[in-house]
């Protein structure tokens, strides 16, 4: 078992942070929180990761691991003697960071573009990839869990962690754009999912509730738009 200093740099609304959270979490793993404040960066963010500078990072007896995916294959290996995170087949593995890496470069910025979408033309051109990147993962979490709860099958895994950490903020986008994306009628096993994984102990104090993050999401798009205030 590791000797155990862990910090993480993070912010409540954050679903990268919450990744490593629920990670954590899984793993039974006691970590001081260290909030960063909405807006500037602290020193030791800066120190800790230079080169991007953004949340999360997470430090493990002094050493800083930064990216989120990374962070969570870290909690993996560190604390192997806890629940497994990533599947043992190595196929499986390659399946799930393939489909995690589909959800940061494709589905999270095309769920940001409903948001920022100006115009009922705009907007109903901006939830189509949404529906159609939801529609491959209804597929591929049919395939993954086997007729079970989660992607990783029994228990909460890589995927679920990867793609979870979302459903806040699809929630949000849900309430803000008046539309239904996780469908019970369109994507039924993602539904159930959902509701799943939002129960589980391990995420059910991480994933912001709905309405909090709706005050959090109407500042931070005030902001984007005019950053002088
Ligand atoms: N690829 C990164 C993304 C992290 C990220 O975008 N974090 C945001 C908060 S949600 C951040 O720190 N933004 C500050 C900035 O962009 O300067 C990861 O997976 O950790």
């Amino acid at each position: 078992m590791a000797k155990d200093d862990v910090k993480l740099i993070g912010a409540w609304p954050s679903p990268f942070v919450n990744r490593a959270q629920i990670a954590l979490n899984i793993k039974s793993v006691k970590y001081e929180f260290l909030e960063e404040k909405f807006g500037s960066k602290s020193e030791l963010l800066l120190k800790s990761n230079p080169v991007h500078k953004k949340i999360p990072v997470m430090i493990h007896n002094d050493q800083p691991i930064c990216e989120s995916l990374v962070i969570v294959e870290y909690i993996d290996e560190v604390w192997s003697s806890g629940p497994s995170i990533l599947p043992s087949d190595p196929y499986d593995r390659a399946t799930g960071r393939f489909w995690a890496a589909y959800i940061d470069d494709k589905l999270f910025p095309a769920i940001r573009g409903i948001g920022t979408a100006d115009g009922e033309e705009a907007k109903k051109a901006a939830i189509e990839p949404v529906i159609e990147g939801l529609a491959y993962l209804e597929e591929e979490f049919i395939k993954s869990s086997k007729g079970k709860n989660f992607f990783g099958g029994d228990k909460i895994g890589y995927l679920d962690i990867a793609f979870g950490s979302f459903l806040g903020w699809i929630r949000v986008t849900e309430k803000m754009n008046s539309v239904k994306l996780i469908d019970e009628s369109k994507t039924p096993n993602l539904f159930k999912w959902a509701e799943k994984f939002c129960a589980d102990n391990s995420v059910k104090d991480v994933i912001p509730d709905t309405d909090k993050l709706s005050e959090f999401a109407k500042v931070l798009m005030a902001k984007l738009r005019n950053p002088q205030n």
